[in-house]
């Protein structure tokens, strides 16, 4: 039986990287992402490899996300995994210097869009059954805070904790949750979060050797594939030039 799965932010970054790592291996692939023409190009890419369905979908939007899940074609109807890929981090300015509009947008997406699809695709999921994974893109920001991670590292605690929750409702129905925590990745994430800026992107790699959306890709390929017995619950990466700040003290008392 070939094996569908379904990833959300399909058009970049991680998520297309997965995208071409699962078509190689012969996945069926629902693949979704607000912006049409890259996704069509990737879909007709890949679609030489396997089954390929292409969704424009923002998953902030609830109601079309219920339409375009309910009417999947058959042939995609049954999954064997989902990939909640679809986030976002806006600025690194200190909180009472953000943008109320900013943090709308990341609790949206990262936490209300992630829900939207998982709600939705659960039964599909369970359908399947034993073997059947969904896979969550948590972060390092979930667990440890740092300067200006505020609302993202919030957003990305929920899914931490939303992933371990999700693992006691789902006992006995044979559908694993796995919480994947990445540190510093290279991907147009620093892009969207720096406002376009390439030259605070190209600092913010410079020397690190970080990691790849294409390791992120044969990580959460290798966490779908482990034995139907096994969840991985949690996974956190880093690159080995990232370790963790040291407390930081305010000075300025006399
Ligand atoms: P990218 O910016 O490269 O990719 C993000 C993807 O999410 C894009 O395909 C984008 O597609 C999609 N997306 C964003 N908003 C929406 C929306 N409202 N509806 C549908 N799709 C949306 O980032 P990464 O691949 O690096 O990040 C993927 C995930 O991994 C995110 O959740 C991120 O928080 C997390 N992560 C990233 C790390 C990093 O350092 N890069 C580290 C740890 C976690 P489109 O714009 O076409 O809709
Ligand atoms: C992205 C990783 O360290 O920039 O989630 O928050 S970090």
């Amino acid at each position: 039986m070939t094996s569908t799965l379904f990833i959300t932010g399909a058009t970049s970054g991680f998520g297309e990287a997965c995208a071409r790592r699962f078509a190689q291996a012969g996945w069926s692939l629902v693949l979704s992402g607000r912006r049409a023409s890259r996704l069509q190009a990737l879909c007709d890419e890949l679609s030489a490899l396997t089954d390929v369905y292409p969704l424009e979908l923002d998953v902030r939007d609830r109601h079309a996300m219920e339409a375009a899940i309910a009417t999947l074609p058959a042939k995609f109807a049954k999954l064997r995994g989902l990939i909640n890929n679809a986030g976002l981090a806006l600025g690194t300015d200190p909180a009472p210097q953000c943008d109320l509009n900013d943090w709308d947008t990341m609790v949206d997406t990262n936490i209300k869009g992630l829900m939207y699809s998982t709600r939705l695709l659960l039964p599909r999921l369970i359908a399947h059954g034993r073997g059947a994974s969904i896979v969550n893109l948590g972060s390092i920001a979930g667990s440890y805070p740092y300067p200006g991670s505020h609302v993202y590292g919030a957003t990305k605690a929920f899914v931490r904790q939303f992933s371990l929750s999700l693992r006691c409702d789902l006992q006995g129905t044979g559908v694993r949750v796995t919480n994947i925590e990445p540190g510093l990745c290279e991907s147009e994430f620093s892009l969207v979060r720096f406002g376009g800026d390439q030259a605070r992107y190209d600092a913010t790699y410079a020397g690190a050797e970080a990691i790849q959306s294409e390791d992120i890709a044969e990580t959460i390929f290798w966490v779908l594939n482990q034995p139907a017995h096994i969840n991985i619950n949690t996974l956190e990466l880093m690159p080995v030039s990232q370790t963790w700040a040291g407390f930081a003290i305010d000075r300025s008392a006399n």
